[in-house]
């Protein structure tokens, strides 16, 4: 079955084609209030790097180990999403996303949370890569959380 919806069950085939060259992301609250975070926006807040992230594709094989860095979803949390949250959308310009419930990003091993990640090994993320990617460590068997181009972030209560 095909549908339009981002964040069902996607066709196992990454999108090599970027659909944007901002890293901006919409967060979009749940009365509707929108804010544009910039990339300047997320490096302001302490930086969390996970060693050894893999990228485990069913279609091209697996790429790593990897060091990504970014904002760890719990500090995203403290800084821009109000009390009283169940998940989050986090969705790409190209159809493609993940929905993020609140338990997992507090069950998250603390060594391995769930990341904005807008660098690797030490360098930025290229457009190629997805400029601002969430990077999910405990995801082993695929990479279909992986979401590279975060474009918006929908916070649900
Ligand atoms: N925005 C976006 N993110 C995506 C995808 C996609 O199509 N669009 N494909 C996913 C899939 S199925 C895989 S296997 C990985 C591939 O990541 P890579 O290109 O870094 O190897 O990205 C994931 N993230
Ligand atoms: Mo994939």
């Amino acid at each position: 079955m095909t549908t339009n919806d981002p964040l069902q069950p996607h066709a196992h085939d990454p999108n090599p084609n970027p659909p944007s060259a901002d890293p901006a992301i919409t967060l979009i609250l749940p009365h509707g209030r929108v804010h544009l975070i910039t990339l300047a926006d997320l490096k302001v807040l302490p930086e969390t790097s996970v060693t050894d992230c893999y990228i485990v594709s069913t279609g091209h094989g697996t790429s790593g180990p990897f060091t990504f860095t970014g904002l760890a979803l719990p500090d995203f949390v403290q800084s821009y999403v109000p009390a009283g949250w169940s998940h989050l959308e986090i969705v790409s310009g190209d159809g493609f996303g993940s929905r993020v419930m609140a338990a997992e990003v507090t069950a998250a091993h603390p060594a391995m949370p769930f990341l904005l990640a807008y660098g690797i090994n030490g360098r930025d993320l290229t457009r190629q890569e997805g400029l601002v990617r969430l990077i999910v460590p405990s995801e082993r068997d695929d990479a279909l959380r992986q979401v590279k181009w975060v474009g918006e972030i929908r916070v649900r209560p």
